[in-house]
């Protein structure tokens, strides 16, 4: 349940909100050849389609259920039985955004769904599972207005309602069957595991019980008795009644504080020169626990944890540096972002548009990513993860895979650089000044393809070529003036 089940790939990338036929092209033309190990799917399964005012199908819709039937926005069962199947067929995974602490929140009767069940949220009615109102939590909440109020309190945080959302009672054997239903359904179909989401709000014993029935995963994919990989997504910063260290005997848990604290240092608000020992050392859990990334489908937009500080793609220079260092740096399982863009609209700090969902026409169906010529994508969507610099530095993460980091360096400030074993070497320059440096590579001598500047094609580099001596020493030069403040080489960028 630690183990991400991946045939190869060290990283995985959300791609948030994309259509399932998309997603399954995207894993035969780009996951699978680049290396990636798997994708993290938004939630499949049968949820509220929210219009209240100006708020036209929001993204937050899918957090908000109505049954475990697979019909979504990014298409129906046979969708996504297809993308898992081309998927796995070119090795890379699928895991499910499962959303199990909850159904949806109140909407009038008659308000619609994306499938065929229905739901009276008012009478806490979802005839599709069905959940009826002895499912619910409201009994077991001491609040007075049923919601969460006080996040130092451990059992209304799990056992009241989360923004007025439905919140099940996982205590009871008839719900925890159901929910095993759900996920046991997608496994059998070669799913190999899941986010689990608001695992916080869940009490992790009843966790524990539903995980341990789920299902080995599917051997027309994985070896016999493999386990779903389970990451929770906890979030905690420290100073609440609840911390992820509760969570680690169930599966790997979400480290909100790695991508807050290398968005505090990439902004300048802490040196690099500590980050030689990022990771336990900076209070976080465990590696073998942890799942990391650089921001997420919540706080890229002012939602969940982490605050303003939190790294995207809208300062894309830091952004590169921030996710380079986290697919350099041996510590926990790794997860991009892939986004949407929306345009914001700033009112006293607060971005009126987070609600945003992904490009849609004029009948509200998601219109998918197109592919430029360059690699890039269209229609809309970002695709942080084709971008050169951060899909390169996923196959370093891959060549690197099983070494420690060694020979680290730094000028006592915001210039940084470490070795991989003798399979990898990455620099970092953040400072207001040059590097222009020679340093300890650790890799054999010869000629080596920055990846991050370039490509290895062929027999030769787009990019600049570092030549590395017989002591392993190499000149190395990050100026200002460049696009980005990295530089990388590793044991398959030699030339
Ligand atoms: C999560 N992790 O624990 C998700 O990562 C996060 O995206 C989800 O919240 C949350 N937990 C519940 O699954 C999002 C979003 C909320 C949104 C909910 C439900 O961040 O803003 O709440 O999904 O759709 C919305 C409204 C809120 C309303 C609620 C209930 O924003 O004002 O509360 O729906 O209708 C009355
Ligand atoms: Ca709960």
């Amino acid at each position: 349940q630690w183990d991400a089940q991946v045939s190869n790939g060290q990283a995985i990338v959300h791609l948030f909100e994309w259509p399932w036929s998309n997603i399954a092209s995207e894993c035969e033309s780009f996951l699978g050849p680049r290396g990636y190990g798997g994708v993290q799917v938004s939630p499949p399964n049968e949820y509220v389609k929210v219009y209240q005012g100006d708020v036209r199908r929001p993204w937050w819709e899918r957090y908000q259920p109505v049954s475990y039937q697979i019909s979504s926005r990014s298409g129906n069962d046979a969708d996504f039985r297809d993308m898992v199947a081309r998927c796995n067929n070119v090795g890379v995974r699928i895991y499910v955004d499962g959303v199990i602490n909850h159904m949806s929140g109140w909407w009038p009767a008659g308000t619609g769904s994306t499938g065929t069940s229905g739901f009276d949220a008012g009478s806490q009615s979802y005839p599709g599972v069905p959940f009826s109102a002895y499912d619910f939590n409201d009994g077991n909440c001491n609040t007075g207005s049923g919601n969460i109020e006080n996040y130092n309190d451990a059992s209304q945080v799990r056992n009241c309602k989360l923004v007025g959302l439905n919140d099940l009672n996982q205590g009871s054997e008839y719900v925890r069957e159901k929910i095993v239903d759900f996920l046991n359904y997608l496994v059998d179909m070669g799913v190999a595991g899941f986010r689990i989401d608001a695992s916080k709000h869940m009490w992790p014993g009843d966790m524990k019980i539903i995980f341990d029935r789920v299902n080995n995963l599917n051997t027309d994919y994985f070896s016999a008795g493999a386990r779903p990989f389970i990451f929770q997504e906890v979030i905690d910063l420290g100073g609440e009644a609840i911390s992820g260290q509760e969570y680690v005997g169930n599966g790997r848990v979400t480290e909100f504080r790695y991508g807050k604290y290398l968005g505090e240092a990439f902004r300048g608000y802490n040196q690099l020169t500590y980050l030689s020992n990022f990771g336990e050392g900076w209070g976080m859990l465990d590696r073998a626990y942890s799942l990391v990334f650089i921001d997420n489908h919540d706080n890229q937009r002012g939602h969940g944890a982490g605050g303003a500080n939190i790294l995207t793609f809208r300062v894309s220079k830091w952004y590169k540096m921030a996710n380079a260092f986290m697919l350099a740096w041996p510590y926990g399982f790794t997860r991009l972002m892939s986004s949407y863009y929306w345009d914001q609209n700033w009112v006293d700090g607060q971005d009126k548009n987070d609600w945003i969902g992904p490009p849609m026409d004029a009948s509200d169906n998601i219109i998918g990513p197109s592919i430029n010529a360059d690699q890039t994508c269209g229609n809309g969507w970002i695709c942080e993860h084709r971008w050169r610099q951060i899909y390169n530095m996923v196959q370093f993460r891959n060549v690197a895979h099983g070494t420690d980091m060694n020979d680290w360096w730094d000028n006592g400030n915001n210039q940084i650089a470490f070795c991989r074993g003798n399979r990898g070497f990455i620099a970092i320059n953040n400072e207001g000044y040059d590097l222009k440096q020679s340093l300890q590579t650790c890799l054999s001598e010869g000629s080596y393809c920055d990846v991050i500047s370039g490509n290895k094609e062929g027999g030769s580099c787009t990019g600049k070529t570092i030549n590395v001596g017989s002591d392993g020493v190499a000149y190395i030069e990050i100026t200002t003036m460049e696009d980005d403040g990295v530089l990388a080489i590793h044991a398959e960028s030699k030339i």
